[in-house]
C-alpha cells in the first residue's frame, strides 16, 4: 500500500455559527469520530486526518450576533467554543477545529479566488432572485414550495437584485459529471447520486460567489466592496485545512466528506467544479445521510422541540448517546427520534444487553475464581464490521455487534456454565472472556470509553464483576 493510500481524511460539515449545536450536529459529528477511530485502528493514528469545525462568516451569522447586540466576532468566538464544548463532553476525537474566521484561511480564500479570476474563470454580472438567509443562497424553482424554502418555511425569502462575480460553473459541470461517470470521485448512498446526475442533466446555472450587502466576509481581493459568498468561503475549509495546519498535506484528497442532504448539492457539484477549476485532485467519497424528525416533526426553534446534544450526555453519558442516535434510524435514510425512544432503548440495548452480559460474565469468572493470565488480546476488527464499514453503513456495523452480543448471552443460558465441573468451566470461561473481548475490541470506534472499560475488565489476572456500567433508567 503506497503513503496515498493508506492515509484516511474524514470531515463533517463545518457548521454555522448562528445558534448553539443541536443533535443533527452531534449525529454527523459522532458518525465522522466512528470513521476516523475504526481508521486509526487499522491505519494508525497518525494517518488519519479527522476534521470538523465552524462556519462563521455571511448574513444569518451576521444577523444572529446582531439580535444578541454582540459583534460578529464576539458572537462567533462564543458559539465556536460551545462547539468545542460539546464536542468534548461528547468525547470526540476530531484532530483540528476549523473556523473560517481564521486569517490564514482568509489569506487562501483570497489566493484561490484571484487564481480563479486570473484563469477567466469568474465574470460580473447582475443577479436577480429569491434569496434564503437559512440556506444562505439564492433557491431554484424546485427548493420553493408555497413561496417558502423546503428547509426554512418559517425564514422569510428576500428577493434581491445584485451585481455579483459568477464562477463558471456551467462550464465545469459537464467535466464533473464526467468524474462521476469514471468514478473518480462518488456520490453515496447510490439514489443520491442518481439525483445529482439528473440535476446536472437538467442544465445548471453559473454561480454568484461574491456578496455586496454582506460586510462581514472575506472581502475579494481584486473587489474590496464585495464579500466572498459563504458557501465558497465554507467549502474551502477542507483545503485549506491541509495548509495551514503542519503535516495535513499529505491527507489531500479527502477520503469521506460527510454531510446529510440539505447541502448535498454544493458539496457534489459546486465544491467539485472549483476544485477542478484549479486543478487539484477530487476527493473520493461524499456520504449525505438522510435528516430526521423529533416525535415526527422538524426540528425548529419555533416549535421549541430542538433538542440539545448536552442534556442527552448528562443523562445518559457520552457512549449511550452516541449508540441511541446512530441506531434510532438507518445511516443514509431519514429517520424520527424521540426522548421516549431513547428511554426504552437503552435499557434494553445498553441496561440489558451489553451491560448484563458483562455483569453476567465477569460474575461467572468472580465467583469461580477464574484465573485470567492466558487471555490473547483482541487488537482487531470483526469481518462483519469490517464489511459494514467498508459498505459506509455503521449503523449495521454497530447492529452486527449488538448480534453477537445477543448470540453470547443466548449461548451462556444453553451452555449453563454454573451447572460445569470445575475443568469444563475453566475452559468455558476462557473462551468467553475471548469472546468478550472481541466484542470490546470491535465496539472501540463506537463506545470508546465502554470498550475501555470492558476490556480493563476482561484483562485482570483475577476478574471482578464491576459496578453497572449503564445502569436502568
Ligand atoms: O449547512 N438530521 O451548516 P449547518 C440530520 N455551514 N442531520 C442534521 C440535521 C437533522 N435534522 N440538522 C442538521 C451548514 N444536521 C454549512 C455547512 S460545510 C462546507 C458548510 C447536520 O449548521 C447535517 O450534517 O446548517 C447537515 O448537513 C448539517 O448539520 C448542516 O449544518
Amino acid at each position: 500500500m503506497n503513503e496515498k493510500s493508506s492515509t484516511f481524511y474524514v470531515t463533517t460539515p463545518i457548521y454555522y455559527v448562528n445558534d448553539k449545536p443541536h443533535i443533527g450536529h452531534a449525529y454527523t459529528t459522532i458518525i465522522a469520530d466512528i470513521f476516523a477511530r475504526y481508521h486509526r485502528k487499522i491505519k494508525g493514528k497518525e494517518n488519519v486526518f479527522f476534521l470538523t469545525g465552524t462556519d462563521e462568516h455571511g448574513s444569518k451569522v451576521a444577523e444572529s450576533a446582531k439580535s444578541h447586540n454582540l459583534s460578529p466576532q464576539k458572537f462567533t468566538d462564543n458559539i465556536s467554543e460551545e462547539y468545542r464544548k460539546l464536542w468534548k463532553n461528547l468525547d470526540i476525537s476530531y484532530d483540528e477545529f476549523f473556523r473560517t474566521t481564521d486569517w490564514r484561511h482568509e489569506k487562501i480564500v483570497q489566493d484561490y479566488l484571484q487564481q480563479l479570476y486570473d484563469n477567466g474563470y469568474i465574470y460580473k454580472a447582475k443577479y436577480k432572485g429569491l434569496y434564503c438567509v437559512g440556506c444562505e443562497k439564492f433557491l431554484s424553482f424546485d427548493e420553493i414550495i408555497n413561496d417558502a424554502c423546503i428547509y426554512h418555511p418559517n425564514t422569510a425569502l428576500v428577493e434581491q437584485e445584485e451585481e455579483n462575480y459568477f464562477f463558471k460553473l456551467k462550464d465545469f459541470s459537464l467535466l464533473v459529471l464526467d468524474e462521476i461517470k469514471k468514478q473518480s470521485y462518488k456520490i453515496l448512498p447510490p439514489e443520491r447520486e442518481k439525483e445529482i446526475l439528473s440535476k446536472i442533466n437538467g442544465g445548471i446555472n453559473d454561480i454568484s460567489i461574491s456578496r455586496s450587502g454582506v460586510s462581514w466576509g472575506i472581502p475579494l481581493p481584486w473587489d474590496s466592496s464585495q464579500t466572498v459568498y459563504v458557501w465558497v468561503d465554507a467549502l474551502l475549509n477542507y483545503y485549506s485545512a491541509t495548509k495551514i495546519y503542519p503535516n495535513r498535506e499529505k491527507f489531500w484528497p479527502p477520503s469521506l466528506h460527510l454531510m446529510a442532504k440539505d447541502i448535498l448539492w454544493f458539496h457534489a457539484l459546486v465544491w467539485e467544479s472549483l476544485l477542478l477549476a484549479n486543478k487539484i485532485e477530487l476527493p473520493k467519497i461524499i456520504f449525505a445521510h438522510g435528516f430526521f424528525t423529533i416525535n415526527g416533526q422538524k426540528m425548529s426553534k419555533s416549535l421549541g422541540n430542538i433538542i440539545d446534544p448536552n442534556t442527552l450526555i448528562e443523562e445518559y453519558g457520552s457512549d449511550a448517546t452516541k449508540y441511541l442516535l446512530i441506531s434510532s434510524f438507518s445511516f443514509g435514510n431519514d429517520g424520527d427520534i424521540s426522548l421516549e425512544k431513547f428511554k426504552g432503548k437503552y435499557n434494553s440495548d445498553l441496561a440489558n444487553g451489553i451491560g448484563n452480559l458483562v455483569a453476567r460474565v465477569a460474575k461467572l469468572c468472580e465467583t469461580s475464581n477464574f484465573d485470567n493470565t492466558n487471555n490473547t488480546p483482541v487488537n482487531n476488527f470483526s469481518a462483519e464490521v469490517v464489511k459494514w464499514m467498508n459498505q459506509y453503513k455503521p449503523d449495521e456495523a454497530i447492529k452486527s455487534i449488538w448480534k453477537l452480543i445477543a448470540d453470547f448471552d443466548r449461548d451462556i443460558g444453553d451452555d449453563k456454565p454454573w451447572k460445569l465441573e470445575s475443568d469444563k468451566l475453566k475452559i468455558k470461561l476462557h473462551s468467553y472472556v475471548g469472546r468478550i473481548l472481541i466484542i470490546a475490541s470491535d465496539l472501540e470506534p463506537f463506545l470508546p470509553k465502554t470498550s475501555d472499560i470492558i476490556s480493563k475488565i476482561f484483562n485482570q489476572k483475577k476478574i471482578r464483576k464491576p459496578d453497572s456500567i449503564f445502569p436502568r433508567k
